[in-house]
């Protein structure tokens, strides 16, 4: 896909469209990904008296791409995407795939063998790149599960391999026996639950992971910067200091827009013992209190992340990108979590703000997908593009948000129980899905937006569904496995050998 993007980039870079100063340095790049953040933000208006002050202030100055949807809908393939520019239709990488230890997509994976990822090609480039927290997938709850790439940074927080797990304390809670639950919860061990986490911010994950990345702001480099966070929250468990929680208090928290039967004309994701022992024991508003007050903690982190920017030397030459790894369900479509194709389980924020280029504070619906982020960063820093990358640059879009944009968004996903990938597109109206089934989804944002609706087999609106299907891959890649034998298998690996002794 798009493999003309390096002729286009060579003749758009000499037009100025580089963000650099008028010294002519490059500009630095600070790249924040949020996990499992959905569009429940306040920039992004889809959920009632949501208050997230700091992404409203980035907001103010970037570009905001409020029809911006992951490259696939769950956490290891998203990022594979994002950090490596290659899009799972291409690599075949659509599915969580646990036990690794070190890049193992690059063997997962064909195409991504020799795939540079983004922080090395600035590297290559002339940047210092250095990073922290979670960027390729890990969790947790399972030290050295990570498919980060070691070589890929200058410098990172802690073990690149395990970025995350040593950070996170647990909350105190009961077991479901004991609080009166039912047995089947999703996830063992609580998991998949909401509670208040001893101590005070300074105590977790993300708030040392900024800690570490304001210091990087403060400190003086003798090259371009691209500084990389990735913070934790809100993915599960929805654990912050009480605080957080006491901003949604749970007799006025909101729970989603629902419809009776909405899944009637839609296809099963597999997911609905979920939401059944959701409902079945009353925890719907308790978990939608947990997300909004993780939200509200990610809101504080970002607004810290920020300050630091401008109080650094930094502020004037830096380009800011957020982006989440996919968007989330908190029991719509009776989904929790994510893992289907649907705007709720895509759509994920995106801003970009490029000093002196990104007309700031406006917001596009022109459609974008994840892998578009590299080539844009490339562009926007007068870097080429390399031959790897599947997406197409939003600077377009990034210097004018009306400017039309040609490719559909395009999110794939492989679904355990079908034979082939399922893949769906969206432009800035409409959204059609192909299951890997054959069966179809069209929605219609401008009636529909919350996707209540399924219109595939409506006549008028034949043409129209036509079109989307054209922008479906042709010939997408076949779902790849975990490779039995591999260096970067955590069983094989010493660090693996070493953590399960334990
Ligand atoms: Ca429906």
């Amino acid at each position: 896909m798009h493999r003309l993007l390096p002729l286009l980039f060579l003749s758009l870079c000499g037009h100025g469209l580089a963000a650099e100063s008028a010294r002519g340095t490059k500009p630095n790049i600070l790249f924040i990904a949020v996990d499992d953040l959905n569009d429940y933000i306040s920039p992004l208006q889809n959920h009632p008296g949501v208050k997230t002050p700091n992404f409203e202030r980035l907001a103010l100055r970037s570009v905001n791409f409020a029809n911006a949807h992951c490259a696939a809908p769950a956490c290891h393939p998203s990022r594979v995407a994002v950090m490596t520019g290659v899009h799972p239709a291409t690599s075949g990488i659509y599915r969580n795939l646990f036990g690794a230890h070190g890049p193992r997509w690059r063997e997962e994976s064909p195409v991504l063998k020799d795939a540079v990822v983004i922080s090395q090609h600035f590297r290559n480039h002339g940047y210092r790149a250095v990073g922290a927290g979670k960027l390729f997938h890990a969790l947790q709850w399972t030290p050295g599960d990570s498919q980060n790439d070691p070589a890929a940074w200058d410098d990172y927080r802690g073990d690149p391999l395990d970025p995350i797990s040593q950070d996170w304390v647990r909350a105190k809670f009961e077991s479901d026996a004991e609080a009166g639950l039912t047995p089947g919860r999703p996830l063992s061990h609580n998991l998949f639950g909401a509670a208040a986490l001893p101590g005070t911010d300074e105590d977790t994950g993300d708030h040392k992971i900024v800690d570490w990345a304001a210091a990087q702001l403060r400190a003086t480099h003798a090259k371009p910067l691209f500084l990389a966070v990735g913070l934790f929250r809100p993915h599960i468990p929805f654990e912050v200091p009480q605080k957080w929680f006491d901003l949604h208090p749970l007799a006025e928290v909101k729970l989603p827009l629902t419809q009776p039967d909405d899944l009637a004309d839609a296809h099963d994701h597999g997911r609905r013992r979920w939401h059944k022992w959701v409902v079945e024991n009353q925890q719907w508003e308790k978990f939608m209190q947990g997300y909004l007050a993780s939200i509200s903690y990610v809101d504080h982190q970002l607004g810290r992340l920020l300050d630091a920017l401008d109080a650094s030397p930094l502020k004037t030459n830096t380009i800011v990108v957020l982006w989440s790894d996919h968007g989330f369900h908190i029991g719509e479509k009776e989904n929790w979590e994510k893992f289907a194709l649907w705007t709720q389980t895509t759509r994920v924020p995106l801003f970009i703000h490029a000093p002196g280029v990104s007309r700031d504070g406006q917001r596009t619906i022109q459609p974008a997908t994840l892998t578009d982020l590299y080539p844009t960063l490339c562009e926007l820093a007068g870097l080429p593009v390399p031959a790897h990358c599947d997406g197409t640059s939003l600077a377009p879009q990034v210097k004018n948000p009306a400017t039309p944009r040609a490719p559909l968004s395009l999110t794939s996903f492989q679904f355990g129980s079908e034979p082939i990938p399922s893949h769906a597109v969206s432009d800035s109206r409409y959204r059609f899905i192909r299951y890997g089934d054959g069966f179809e989804e069209l929605y219609d944002h401008a009636s529909d937006p919350r996707e209540f609706t399924n219109r595939a087999a409506d006549p008028a609106l034949a043409a129209i569904k036509a079109r989307l299907g054209r922008g479906l891959p042709q010939q997408a890649a076949p779902d790849r496995a975990p490779p039995a034998s591999s260096p970067y298998n955590l069983r094989s690996s010493a660090a693996g050998k070493k953590k399960s002794a334990k």
